[in-house]
């Protein structure tokens, strides 16, 4: 039996967070979902399914307006909306419906609670789990700015205002990075993988949906982030996300997105 249920688009870098953690440290997790045109069409509910025809028209009065990354309307249940305050995906669930789990972050620190402890992947001792989450913190931040980045180059059409404070954001949480990757140590907490690390590597792939958009950028004349320039300023950051997309627990979550990426 799976130990959370996870609820998501896919693919979506952010649930690797919770896949690469479950392979860590063996949890079993159900992962639903569809790719994110097709989940207007899906119930969002603890049992997210596919709708026929008779059942989306019949739930019609369950249709919101979507915030962030859907531009359609979305067919939430109020129990959704219990467990999810905020309505948004990844959605994770206790095994029994009864407890929501929001924030990819805290949903892979769910997974990692739940797992064995032989991995050490969130710490041990408060002392280097604060760490961790103080990390993690760093990277919602930095999620959060360049999200509207991300989402505002798919739809075509980039603000100078939303590409600088992009910039700023990337250059504030990449030059984190690379001072705590300045010592020995080899991880961004101690000597080995941590959440820290699984957290990096994602919301760095996440960020990697800039390559597709050269043109757009250059067309406006704005910068690219992800550039030889960003290399050379952080090159122990970026260092680091390539040696941790190579790792054999981190490669099947994050190598198939970023080759898609290099597709476009
Ligand atoms: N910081 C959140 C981001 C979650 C988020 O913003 N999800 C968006 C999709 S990218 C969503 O579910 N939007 C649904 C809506 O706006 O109704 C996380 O890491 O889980």
């Amino acid at each position: 039996m799976s130990a959370l249920r996870i609820f998501s688009y896919l693919p979506n870098p952010r649930i690797a967070k919770a896949t690469i953690t479950a392979r860590l440290c063996g949890v079993t997790l159900d992962v639903r979902g569809a790719s994110v045109p097709e989940l207007k069409h899906w119930l969002w509910d603890f049992d997210a399914h596919v709708m026929s025809d008779a059942e989306r028209a019949s739930l019609e009065h369950l249709l919101r307006t979507a915030k962030k990354g859907f531009t359609s309307t979305l067919y939430k249940t109020e129990a959704f909306l219990e467990a999810h305050p905020f309505g948004t995906v990844p959605a994770a669930f206790s095994p029994d419906g009864k407890v929501g789990i929001f924030e990819s972050n805290s949903i892979m620190r769910a997974v990692a609670r739940l797992g064995h402890d032989d991995a050490k992947l969130y710490g041990d001792d408060p002392y280097s789990a604060s760490r961790i989450d103080s990390f993690l913190d760093a990277s919602l931040l930095f999620a959060r700015d360049t999200q509207i980045y991300v989402l505002a180059l798919w739809s075509g059409s980039i603000a100078a205002e939303a590409h600088r404070s992009a910039e700023q954001a990337f250059a504030t949480y990449m030059g984190g990075i690379e001072r705590a990757l300045q010592g020995p140590a080899g991880f961004l907490v101690g000597e080995r993988l941590t959440l820290a690390d699984i957290c990096f590597v994602a919301e760095m792939t996440l960020f990697h949906n800039e390559l597709p958009h050269a043109d757009l950028l250059q067309g406006l004349a704005l910068r690219p982030m992800l550039s030889a320039a960003s290399r050379a300023e952080f090159p122990k950051a970026f260092a680091h996300f390539e040696r941790l997309r190579a790792m054999d627990a981190i490669a099947p979550d994050i190598e198939p997105y970023l080759q898609a990426l290099g597709k476009h």
